[in-house]
Order: C-alpha cells, then sequence, then structure tokens
C-alpha cells in the first residue's frame, strides 16, 4: 500500500460514465436490408457500420443536454467519490478538442464545449476525485492495421493532451488486448505517464504483468468470482447499471438499488472498490431508471451511517 493511492482506496464507490459518438445511435442501427441491429458502444464493429455512415453519424452528434454539474450531483448524491469518463472508446473518437487528429468532439461535430472540462470542474467543485477512460484498442486509427509504432506515439501524444490539460486523478485503461501491445509497451507508457504526473493511478489494463505499489486491478464484475483478492492488492469491479455500457434505448432493466448496494457492501467488504457505469443517452442525460437506482445506493449509505 501507498501513500500515493490512498484516496483511491478510501474513496470504495466510483462512477463510471460511457459516452461517445456510439451514444447517438442508441444502441440501434437500421441495416440497409431493414433489419435492426442491436447493440452499444461497440455498434461500429458489431453492426458492421461503414465508417463513412459512422463519422456522418459523429458529426450529428449534439449533447445539447449534458449537464457536468447534474451528474456530479447524482454521483455526490449516490455516494460515489470519484467519476470517470470515456476520454476514446474503441472508436477512437476523442472526447476532447485533440490536436492529433480531427476525429474528435470539436472538430467533428457543430457541438464545441468541452465536456471533459466541465464534468473534471463539477466533479472537484463537490470534492469528488476526476478520472479518464482510455482505450488502446483504436478501430479508427490507421496504425492498428498498419504502423503500429506511429498509433504508439500518437497514443502518447494524446495521453500527455490528456493529462496535462485535465490532470486525471486516475488514468483507467482498456483494449489492451490486442497482439500489437505487449506488456512491455504497457510498461513503458506507464513509465512516460508516471514522468508526466508522479501520482497518477493507473490500472493494470494498461498490461501490466503484476500490480505494483497499490495500483488496482479491474477484474470484470468481480463480485461473482468467489475468491476474494489478496489482502493488499488494490481492486476494482466494474459494474454497469443496466445490462450496456453505453446508452442502448431497449436497455431499460435497471438494477435495483437493493441489488447494487449488495454488490457494494460485497465488493467493499473485500477490499475493493465499486466503479459503477451510467451511459447518458445521445443528448447527454442519464437515464431516469439509472438515477433512480443509484440516489437508493446513496439513500442506503445514509441510513446506515455510511456516507
Ligand atoms: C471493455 C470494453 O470493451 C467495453 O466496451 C466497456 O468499456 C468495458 C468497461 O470494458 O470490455 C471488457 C473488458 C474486459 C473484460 C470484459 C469486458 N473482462 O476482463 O472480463
Amino acid at each position: 500500500t501507498s501513500a500515493r493511492t490512498q484516496w483511491w482506496r478510501d474513496a470504495k464507490f466510483g462512477m463510471f460514465v460511457h459516452f461517445g459518438p456510439y451514444s447517438w445511435w442508441g444502441g440501434e442501427y437500421r441495416r440497409p436490408d431493414g433489419t435492426v441491429c442491436q447493440d452499444a458502444e461497440w455498434i461500429k464493429l458489431r453492426c458492421d457500420i461503414p465508417w463513412p455512415e459512422y463519422e456522418a453519424a459523429a458529426r450529428k452528434f449534439n449533447p445539447t443536454e449534458f449537464d457536468a454539474d447534474e451528474i456530479a450531483r447524482l454521483a455526490q448524491d449516490a455516494g460515489q467519490k470519484y467519476v470517470v469518463i470515456t476520454s476514446k472508446h474503441h472508436d477512437g473518437f476523442a472526447m476532447w478538442p485533440t490536436r492529433t487528429m480531427t476525429w474528435n468532439l470539436h472538430d467533428h461535430s457543430g457541438f464545441q464545449r468541452d465536456i471533459l472540462a466541465e464534468l473534471k470542474r463539477a466533479s472537484e467543485r463537490r470534492g469528488l476525485r476526476f478520472g479518464l477512460y482510455y482505450s488502446i484498442n483504436d478501430w479508427h486509427d490507421p496504425g492498428v492495421t498498419g504502423d503500429a509504432s506511429a498509433y504508439k506515439q500518437r497514443m502518447r501524444e494524446q495521453l500527455r493532451e490528456l493529462v496535462t490539460t485535465y490532470h486525471p486523478a486516475t488514468l483507467w485503461f482498456d483494449g489492451q488486448g490486442q497482439p500489437w501491445w505487449s506488456l512491455r509497451d504497457g510498461d513503458e507508457l506507464q513509465q512516460y505517464l508516471r514522468s508526466l504526473d508522479p501520482k497518477l493511478i493507473i490500472n493494470d489494463r494498461v498490461a501490466k504483468s503484476r500490480f505494483v505499489d497499490g495500483d488496482h486491478e479491474t477484474p470484470e464484475r468481480h463480485q461473482n468470482i468467489p475468491q476474494a483478492p489478496l489482502d493488499a492488492v488494490a481492486w476494482e469491479s466494474c459494474i454497469t447499471t443496466s445490462n450496456r455500457w453505453g446508452w442502448a434505448r431497449y436497455d431499460t432493466a435497471f438494477k435495483p438499488s437493493s441489488q447494487l448496494t449488495r454488490f457494494l457492501t460485497d465488493i467493499t467488504g473485500r477490499g475493493g472498490n465499486m466503479l459503477l457505469n451510467v451511459g447518458p443517452d445521445d443528448l447527454g442525460r442519464i437515464p431516469a431508471g439509472a438515477q433512480q437506482s443509484l440516489r437508493g445506493v446513496g439513500d442506503w449509505l445514509r441510513a446506515n451511517g455510511k456516507a
């Protein structure tokens, strides 16, 4: 354990936010033959949407109802202590005005707000830590099928922008399971990021072979695995409030507060953190069902003197 990760260990409960141009689709793609394909944040790949069509839709992405303060308030009401939002998911679309490419919210839509900056400010104003999800895999970048070294360089530059602009307390990597991404690449990237900010907390999906100095592993839905991880190994379970990570209009079965509360007590009782996901809709609104479930968790925490 280390002082560097103490805040994260104490936090126990965070909000995960999956939001990007995939949200625009609401999880449904009507194919040319009229049949409907359903997915969520993987819709581009799983539903085989041609890039020109996906890019044209991204231009229309206009989440005018994204209200950072409302999201931060919801997290606070739920008893959450940190917020982690997708800066770039597998579709490669940057949610910040990166200079590395035009495939980003600022340059590739009419929507000119910087929602990462908004959410950071709103979160920190309420005493919540702010973190960023970043996908190593990138379906859009030519480097992924071509020159991976050029892509890796671009990735570093994107992450440098993110770390120096938004100063995230934590970086949550994903999409590391690619043949061109090695443990060594992960180690080197982590070292580089620590050189930019020695305090950064970086999850194991950067491709660590082991957990170092309190940095955490992120086993998916860990509450279903009977063995608790070793004591003193920080770990985090990410779970979504419904069944999908990104917004899908058909995905309406929100887990009741009672179930989420059981997950939370089970996970924290075994030394883990719970990162509970919400997927704002195409306009940026968190579905009412998710809000209700989250507030219920906060009510329980307060009623039991735990928040
Ligand atoms: C990944 C993403 O592909 C997905 O879209 C979402 O962002 C989720 C939080 O992370 O999906 C995973 C990654 C790892 C596991 C399962 C789903 N896992 O280790 O079991």
